[in-house]
């Protein structure tokens, strides 16, 4: 690592040129913000037992999940920072049914999707959890929350923040994807995964694999071949799974193989998916293909799925390409 690794500001005005000029400055104010929000929550996280901030509030949230006490707190700092940033017109949270508008005035206001504490059934023993968001176009819509519905391809930037032994925030605004470790004495975070390629093939893949029995033939098939000795084609496969989806992204991205949630095919008739599109499997997408990877449904690209509700849930199997392009092979045959 060189000296002095260019902190996360220093980084995001490096990456104006993929972006227009109004959006650039709107995006790094909510980049930036987020960053700051992340080195929080990392405290809240390491303090929460100590505070009696872990267990749930009782009742669900808008996609039927129990919800935790830092689920609530987590929506909540989000929603105050974003709306003091001035550049964010609405944001779409796992935490509410509706988008929180935030009333940001011009056409290059944001509208940020977010997960603001991914994986929180990990936080009761003390695993790894996340933070995923994801930037769209407001496109001067007054409410500005019916903008975030469209393709994948819209995002114009995209990351998340893993909270494990280190807390680390990856990014793209389109122009790669790039890591960043926070510095605990500072609250800075500084560059330390720049440029970030995924391998073309891994040795790892990473799925609940107790719902085998709901999967789609295909996707049973695929797992099959992966645990299948073959020395030539470097199989079996390992298998890791974490239950926060950031945590097994993350290895992915650095290692490669495969992170997938396939959707439960138990009536053929309505697949039903678990994992949420628009603040889950959509910017993942875009993270995982600006590094070299793929990211796909088992039947069409990640990003070109068209999301047309808030809370809309897709399937989703991303990470080396030519691991990707296998996966999609078992489900055509
Ligand atoms: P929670 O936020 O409710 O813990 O869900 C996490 C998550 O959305 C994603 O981060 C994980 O990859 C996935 O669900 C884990 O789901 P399973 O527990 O069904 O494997």
């Amino acid at each position: 690592m060189a000296d002095s690794p260019m902190t996360l500001s220093e980084h995001l005005s490096t990456q104006q040129a993929a972006l227009s000029t109004e959006h650039a400055r709107n995006v790094a104010a909510v980049l930036g913000r987020i960053g700051r929000v992340a080195a929080v929550i990392a405290q809240e996280l390491a303090h929460a037992a100590l505070r009696d901030q872990l267990g749930y509030v009782g009742g669900a949230n808008a996609t039927g999940d129990q919800v935790k006490k830092l689920d609530v707190w987590g929506h909540e700092t989000m929603v105050s920072a974003l709306r003091e940033t001035g550049a964010c017109a609405a944001l779409v949270s796992e935490e509410a049914a509706d988008p929180v508008e935030m009333h940001a005035g011009g056409t290059h206001a944001l509208v940020v999707c977010a997960d603001p504490v991914d994986g929180s059934s990990n936080l009761d023993v003390n695993g790894s959890v996340g933070t995923i968001f994801s930037l769209r176009p407001s496109r001067g819509k007054s409410p500005a929350g019916p903008a975030a519905l469209g393709a994948g391809t819209d995002q114009i930037a995209a990351g998340y923040v893993m909270y494990g032994p280190a807390t680390t925030l990856v990014y793209t605004v389109g122009r790669g994807t790039h890591g960043f470790t926070l510095a605990p004495e500072t609250g800075e975070f500084l560059l330390t995964h720049p440029d970030i390629h995924i391998p073309k093939r891994g040795k790892i893949y990473g799925i609940n694999e107790g719902n085998v029995n709901t999967w789609h033939p295909g996707q049973r098939a695929f797992v099959e071949y992966l645990k299948t000795k073959d020395k030539a084609s470097g199989r079996p496969y390992s298998l890791r799974y974490s239950g926060a989806m950031v945590a097994d992204v993350h290895r992915t991205l650095l290692d490669g193989g495969l992170f997938m949630y396939p959707a439960d095919w138990s009536d053929p008739a309505k697949p039903k998916p678990k994992l949420r599109l628009l603040y889950e499997v959509a910017p993942m997408g875009l993270l995982v293909e600006q590094a070299g990877g793929r990211a796909s449904t088992g039947f069409e690209r990640v990003l070109d799925v068209v999301a047309t509700e808030y809370h809309q849930r897709a399937a989703v199997i991303l990470g080396s390409p030519e691991d990707v392009a296998m996966a999609d092979e078992f489900y055509r045959r």
